[in-house]
């Protein structure tokens, strides 16, 4: 249950125990929200980079580029270009699933596929051996295309991958072959990955098919990755709807589906951070329009589905979708009536990726519980604070580094969906478009806002608020379970899921009700209550 936390006082004490300037820095990360007049919320400094020493829940570019964006598609045939180590890590381990429509259909997601980089190519040049790894590739597998992803050794001996996949092109005509400059160091986080994934997907791959699919309301879902079969279900409540899901970037995905993207009338964004280059490229490109749609909580996917049947106005549409979301509410709430009485006032937090801290707390909303600290790893004020601070972002060095492309409207494909009375009218109605209100104004006062959390961090946090449930990664869990609290992993839902739509909000309840009111927990020893510890005293000069 709630313990009464002063969060002010809480951050002077996070921040004690660091050297003045790290102190300095971390207390900009380090935010006691508060919302005033029009969400308006206090600035918190983010996509910044992790002070050295500091042991940081982040990844790197290389894994936010091939293991986020690209990962979960099936039939792109994607050779890391480097270590063994970087595509063994990256291979699977988000438990993005797939679905080839037939067995004999391509899917390369079960091989992780590498040129395995020794000694001796660093000293020598790596290129050559990338030129036979896509010869294999080809003979084996004569895939439609191939994705090439650079991690930091290639960036530090200069191995060229795009002019590679040029020459690869002309000598394989048909096959689209393009390459990423994703070495893990570029950027601060995962996050530059993802939008150099972005760019490259835009340039080279969306609005090269004209492949259709049949129906009437023709839609992308972008940023949403399909972990624990999340994809399966929000598929499902499409269909159920009348709306044909076009393209999932890249849930369950294929490269035919990217190459047409460009033939739907509406993007939707789910994971704003990962992909919202993309939706704003589309819009400028073809005159796509695109809006924040979220599918992790019940309510969140009724009214996401509600949104798009309202987008296209048809009565039948909104009638369809009317019933099946009404009816799957209501499948929900027989599970939740006697879940929610266990699980009522009990506390959650979440640190973790650039959406999922703020999505998932719909979940424990419906719950009856109560966020009382939340923060990305890799977020950019944006995702905090919301859109309406773009303007006011700096610019530095670090995100000077990802190419920002210069769209222009096509002029052949460029076809607004909607006119400006058209647009006008919806916004009035309360769509908003190419807008996301970010997590800390639907968060309550006094909560603590933190980005890029540390394990010392995450230890007092702990020790203050006694949490009944601490939602993070792997790296995480198996210090804070020592703790005697649960954790939830909300990237890989440990082993669990679906956790989107309909379907998957009964499966968090079950899970978190499983695990909020287990005994077990309260049983636990730490082992440094009676095992010693090693002590040291930080002395300056
Ligand atoms: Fe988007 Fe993701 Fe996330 Fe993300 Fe990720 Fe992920 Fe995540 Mo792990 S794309 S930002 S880089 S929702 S892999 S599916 S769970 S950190 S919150």
């Amino acid at each position: 249950m709630e313990t009464v936390v002063n969060s002010t006082e809480l951050k002077q004490e996070l921040v004690a125990a660091y050297p003045n300037k790290v102190a300095r820095k971390r207390a900009k990360s380090i935010v006691v929200n508060q919302v005033t007049g029009e969400s308006e919320v206090p600035e918190i400094l983010s996509n910044a980079r992790t002070i050295p020493g500091i042991i940081t829940m982040r990844g790197c570019s290389y894994a936010g580029c091939k293991g986020v964006v690209l990962g979960p598609t099936r039939d792109i045939l994607q050779i890391t270009h480097g270590p063994i180590g970087c595509g063994f890590y990256s291979w699977l381990t988000r438990r993005n699933q797939t679905r080839p429509p037939t067995d004999d259909s391509p899917n390369y997601m079960p091989y992780a596929m590498s040129t395995d980089l020794q000694e001796e190519n660093i000293i020598f040049g790596g290129e050559k051996k990338l030129r036979l790894a896509i010869d294999e590739a080809v003979a084996l597998f004569h895939p439609k295309a191939i994705g090439i992803f650079s991690t930091c050794p290639v960036g530090l001996i200069g191995d060229d991958v795009h002019a590679v996949a040029r020459d690869m092109e002309e000598k394989y005509p048909g096959i689209n072959i393009f390459g990423f400059s994703c070495e893990g160091y570029k950027g601060v986080s995962q996050s530059a990955g993802h939008h150099v994934a972005n760019n490259k997907v835009f340039t080279d791959v969306v609005g090269t098919s004209d492949m259709k699919k049949k129906g009437s309301y023709k839609v992308n879902l972008l940023g949403e990755y399909n972990i624990g079969g999340d994809a399966f279900e929000i598929d499902r409540i499409f269909e159920n709807c009348g709306v044909t899901l076009h393209a999932t970037f890249s849930g369950n995905s294929t490269y035919e589906e990217f190459a047409s993207a460009h033939n739907v009338d509406l993007n939707t964004v789910m994971c704003h951070r990962s992909i919202n280059y993309l939706a704003g490229m589309m819009q400028t490109k073809y005159g796509i329009p695109w809006f924040k749609v979220n599918f992790i909580g019940a309510e969140a996917s009724a009214k996401s589905m509600r949104k798009i049947a309202q987008y296209f106005g048809d009565e039948k549409l909104v009638a369809q979708t009317e019933a099946f979301v009404t009816k799957e509410l209501a499948k929900v709430e027989l599970v939740l009536e006697k879940i929610k009485r266990r699980t009522e006032g009990k506390t959650a937090m979440l640190f973790v990726g650039g959406s999922r801290a703020h999505h998932y707390q719909e979940l424990f909303k419906e719950l009856g519980m109560k966020t009382v600290a939340a923060g990305y790893e890799f977020a950019h004020r944006d995702d905090y604070e919301g859109r309406k601070v773009l303007p006011s972002i700096k610019v530095d060095a670090d995100s000077r580094n990802i190419e920002e492309l210069d769209v222009k409207a096509d002029p052949k494909d460029y076809a607004p969906r909607k006119t400006p009375q058209e647009l006008a009218a919806l916004e009035k109605a309360g769509l908003r478009f190419g807008d996301y209100e970010g997590m800390m104004p639907t968060m309550d006062n006094n909560t603590l806002v933190i980005d890029d959390l540390n394990h010392h961090e995450m230890e007092k946090l702990i020790e203050q608020y006694k949490p009944d449930v601490f939602c993070a990664g792997v790296k995480e869990k198996y210090v804070v379970q020592k703790y005697g609290v649960p954790l939830k992993q909300l990237h890989s839902y440990d082993y669990s899921g679906p956790y989107a739509g309909f379907v998957g909000a009964i499966n968090f309840y079950r899970d978190i009700d499983r695990m909020v009111n287990s005994r077990v927990w309260s049983l636990v020893v730490p082992p440094w209550q009676s095992e010693p510890e090693l002590r040291a005293t930080y002395v300056v000069g």
